[in-house]
């Protein structure tokens, strides 16, 4: 087995010896420019990182599983060194309707090709899904262990013979414990991946942030709002399609541009629509507000937001529909 590179020292120790911004910053150094993915098992903090790391909110996220559905590139731009993120859906093990196979077919696709992968568990834990996730990952891209979630662990002295076990499991290049939530964690975690990216020109704008449109982000954000404000049943059979999209210039100088939006939210049944509506109207009401008010904010744009609810029974079952509804 390969001895690993360098296991982080944990946390609070690793807080204090964090690299500053300006010391990631050097434009004497050769550019490099690279992908990073990012998988794990569902509910792991994988979007919650990707999200720090690129800094601003690009990927939605929830206290619920199967909250990511589609690759998700975020971009960060720091001195000579571009990184290029790419969030994934967690690794369904569970149910294998089309829709599972869709989310799983992403997370293949996007961990091939790429320079680095982090590879996301919860801190002390390591069940059967993880297990299923690492066996998906070859022995020829650096593959990083990223124990997240260390906030939750009270006993700091009990991980160091979990991590050990963990180094028999796999070659990893570098054990990070560390909590998705802790900017500077999430600052040291970046320059270890720095090291891991070749040599070559930018890709990317330096400005830019993600490859998704704001199309794509309007539905993701109804989408975050859906879960995080109904039952736990509901996420599991819910997708968001946006219908109307429509972009108009200010109509004065110094007012912003307007995005009309219509969107539908797809549920399975009846029984659903009546939760996504609420009482009098109530809960859609305000998963739109939410929703409008987080994209005028990203978009820096006037929104106008119009939700439907349609009953489409089977649909995640149902592979036209999947694809019909944008899943690879
Ligand atoms: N305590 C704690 N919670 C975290 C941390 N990182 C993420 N979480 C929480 O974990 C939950 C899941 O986070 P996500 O980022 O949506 O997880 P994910 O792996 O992207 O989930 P899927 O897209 O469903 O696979 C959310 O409630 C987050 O707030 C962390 O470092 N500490
Ligand atoms: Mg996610």
């Amino acid at each position: 087995m390969n001895a690993p590179k360098n296991i982080a020292p944990p946390v609070d120790a690793a807080s204090s010896t964090g690299p500053l911004a300006s010391e990631i910053e050097n434009t004497e150094q050769p550019s490099r420019c690279g992908l990073v993915a990012i998988v794990g098992k569902p509910n792991v903090g994988k979007s919650t990182l990707l999200n720090a790391l690129v800094g601003q909110k690009i990927s939605i996220v929830s206290r619920k599983a199967q909250t990511t559905r589609h690759r998700i590139t975020g971009m960060r731009t720091e001195g000579a060194v571009q990184y290029v993120f790419v969030d994934t859906p967690g690794f369904q093990t569970l149910h294998g309707n089309a829709l599972n196979k869709s989310l799983n077919k992403t997370v293949v696709g996007a961990v091939a090709d790429v320079d680095l992968i982090l590879f996301v568990v919860e801190a002390g834990s390591f069940t059967g899904a993880d297990e299923k996730v690492l066996s998906l990952l070859g022995k020829d891209i650096p593959v990083m262990l990223i124990a997240n979630k260390l906030d939750n662990v009270k006993q700091r002295a009990e991980l160091a013979p979990w991590l050990k076990g963990m180094q028999a499991k796999y070659p990893f290049v570098e054990f990070v414990p560390l909590s998705a939530k802790n900017p500077k964690d999430v600052l040291h975690l970046l320059q270890v991946c720095g090291r891991y990216l070749p040599e070559q020109d930018f890709w990317y704008d330096p400005e830019e942030l993600t490859d998704r449109s704001e199309k794509f982000l309007a539905s993701e954000l109804v989408r975050e709002k859906l879960f995080r404000l109904t039952g736990d049943e509901l996420p599991y059979t819910s997708t968001v399609v946006i219908e109307q999209f429509a972009e108009e210039p200010p109509q004065r100088k110094g007012q912003k541009r307007l995005l009309r939006i219509a969107a539908t939210i797809i549920v399975e049944r009846d029984g659903h629509k009546a939760m996504v509506i609420g009482d009098k109207g109530e809960r859609i009401k305000r998963i739109g507000m939410e929703a409008r008010q987080e994209l005028e904010t990203l978009a820096d744009a006037k929104v106008f937001l119009e939700l439907w609810v349609k009953v489409r029974s089977g649909w995640a079952d149902d592979e036209a529909r999947v694809r019909s509804f944008g899943y690879e």
